[in-house]
């Protein structure tokens, strides 16, 4: 009964007072700028080498490989690209690269070489550092006729293949010729890949502004919102090369001064036992990963009292998941953060994580940032919404990326359907973006709608996600066939598996008449995700 001013905004801010965040450091200074107080800290653990980098030695190698990238030719402006799983050198890069004025663009180890040579054309890096078996991949002469060694440098980190160089020639430079190079706050220096709320994938400009903007809003301050302690250990066990972990796990962790332990990927009993030796204290997860602990037996043959944070992210985390592993792991605070890769990425996290921690509600993704705004629009209306109503969320901060689906009063739009309560906690209900998410991995249905389209049998096509116990989320394809009645299922499955990465195969197959659309043309598909919960 309240009469609604239009022009009302209702804005949610952060429980924590804002803090004053400085640019004058660029990004690896600023996540290295206590240095001097915790040298002898192990910084980097390599969970299967057992090898130890203290902040010192890590900071070192940093250096090194940045003179040794310089001498490849790499400098300020110039982009490189790292297909590696977790590992110690995947640090010294991305630090050496930020330390030469460059920018770093990451890519899954297991996208086929049609991905990879995509993102690198449009990210434009010709310097690629990688793992000896992924190099076939850039061999490949059907999708590009670059050649390694001529058209781009290859770096192996492991065995030295023909034509590539070794990393131990590039992390042997010497350190006394680090040159300091002129920096901007504004310059970038990571370049992940998301097709953000619709379309193809894109290079999502991330700078040293946004980057330290959002680190100091999780590790800074009197009352840090994500309070590190000196003696924790976080694990990395989350692909870096998505922007939880490369941000949230490593440089956040190295601006607290605290250590990571890097495993290359998951396998239960490698983590369970790493965190036991090591004493994790920090868990960042995603839901599957949470589903893997709560239902494994193996858990009870393991100490892991160390264990006083799990953070999860990516992806919804439903109630009874987070209560079951709860029940395993009684000694630690739950609570979940809210990212996004254009948004440099937390919107919001768990206020139970810090220092002075809020009491705080399970299902809840967290409060929004400090040094940020948080609204609700009517996605009908765009009208503001007040507390407990449903809308599209938009956040509006300085670590949101540069130049994006941001409106003329600074609000990027996320395309996720959500609402904050009483207590300032925010709660994501739905999406209404195209993106798909298979255990938080990003499944962009235009790329998979053009693949589809490019079949000589294929009309006409459209993507949707299907829910999925296991995955949350699932690919599944709504297919008008040409004239070709014969094409099956399974052939359209195959054709699609052939050219992407695992998580994007498509699950079903769906042959309709026509693909519903506006009169604008766009794909209605709200209709689809409907047809789909009334057959199932
Ligand atoms: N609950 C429900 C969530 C949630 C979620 C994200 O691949 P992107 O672009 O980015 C991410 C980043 C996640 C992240 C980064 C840093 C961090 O500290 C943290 O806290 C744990 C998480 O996923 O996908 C963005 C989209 O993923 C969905 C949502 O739709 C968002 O727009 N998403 N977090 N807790 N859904």
């Amino acid at each position: 009964d309240i009469e609604i001013n239009s022009s009302e905004t209702f804005v949610f801010r952060s429980k924590l007072p804002d803090i004053p965040i400085s640019y004058e450091l660029p990004l690896h200074d600023y996540c290295f700028e206590k240095l001097s107080e915790v040298s002898d800290k192990p910084c980097l653990i390599s969970g299967s080498t057992g090898k130890i980098y203290t902040y010192a030695e890590t900071h070192l190698l940093c250096q090194r490989t940045s003179v040794g990238l310089s001498t490849l030719g790499v400098k300020k402006g110039d982009v490189i690209m790292i297909i590696l799983q977790n590992c110690p050198e995947f640090v010294f890069s991305f630090i050496g690269a930020s330390m030469l004025g460059a920018t770093t663009t990451t890519a899954n180890p297991f996208y086929t070489p049609a991905e990879i040579f995509k993102q690198m054309a449009t990210s434009g890096s010709k310097l690629v550092i990688t793992q000896s078996q992924y190099v076939d991949k850039l061999r490949c002469v059907t999708e590009n006729s670059a050649k390694i060694g001529k058209d781009f440098t290859v770096v192996t980190i492991d065995d030295k293949q023909e034509n590539c160089i070794h990393f131990s020639e590039i992390s042997g430079g010497d350190e006394k010729k680090v040159q300091p190079v002129a920096f901007d706050p504004n310059d970038a220096v990571a370049l992940p890949f998301s097709s953000g709320t619709t379309g193809l994938p894109k290079g999502v400009i991330l700078t040293h502004k946004s980057l330290i903007s959002s680190i100091a809003q999780q590790v800074d301050g009197e009352n840090p919102n994500l309070y590190l302690k000196s003696d924790d250990i976080v694990l990395c066990v989350l692909p870096l090369f998505h922007i939880f972990s490369l941000h949230s796990v490593l440089l956040c962790s190295l601006r607290a001064g605290v250590g990571v332990l890097i495993m290359p990927k998951f396998e239960i009993g490698a983590l369970l036992e790493l965190i036991q030796t090591y004493r994790v204290s920090v868990a960042p997860v995603v839901p599957p990963l949470v589903l893997a602990l709560a239902k494994n037996p193996a858990l009870e043959k393991f100490d892991l009292s160390s264990i006083r944070i799990v953070l999860s992210g990516a992806a919804p985390l439903g109630k009874e998941l987070e209560e079951a592993l709860k029940c395993r792991l009684p000694q630690a605070i739950f609570g979940q953060g809210y990212g996004m890769t254009e948004v440099g990425p937390v919107l919001s996290m768990c206020s139970g994580f810090a220092k002075q921690p809020f009491p705080t509600k399970s299902g809840s993704c967290g409060t929004v940032v400090r040094n940020a705004e948080l609204k609700i629009l009517d996605p009908e209306t765009g009208l503001s919404l007040r507390r407990n109503q449903r809308g599209e969320i938009c956040i509006r901060g300085p670590q949101i990326m540069k130049a994006s689906t941001i409106d003329v009063e600074g609000w990027l739009h996320t395309g996720d359907i959500g609402y904050v309560d009483d207590d300032d906690e925010v709660f994501i209900v739905d999406r209404v973006k195209e993106l798909i998410k298979y255990k938080g991995f990003q499944v962009p249905p235009a790329e998979l709608e053009s693949l589809l389209i490019s079949h000589p049998s294929i009309a006409d096509a459209a993507v949707v996600p299907q829910m999925d116990t296991l995955a949350g989320e699932v690919p599944v394809a709504f297919v008008v066939r040409s004239n070709d009645l014969d094409l099956t299922e399974e052939a359209v499955k195959e054709f699609i598996a052939k050219q992407v990465v695992f998580y994007k195969r498509l699950h079903k197959v769906f042959f309709i008449h026509a693909i519903p659309k506006s009169p604008a043309g766009k794909i209605l598909r709200k209709d689809l995700r409907a047809k789909l919960v009334s057959s199932s």
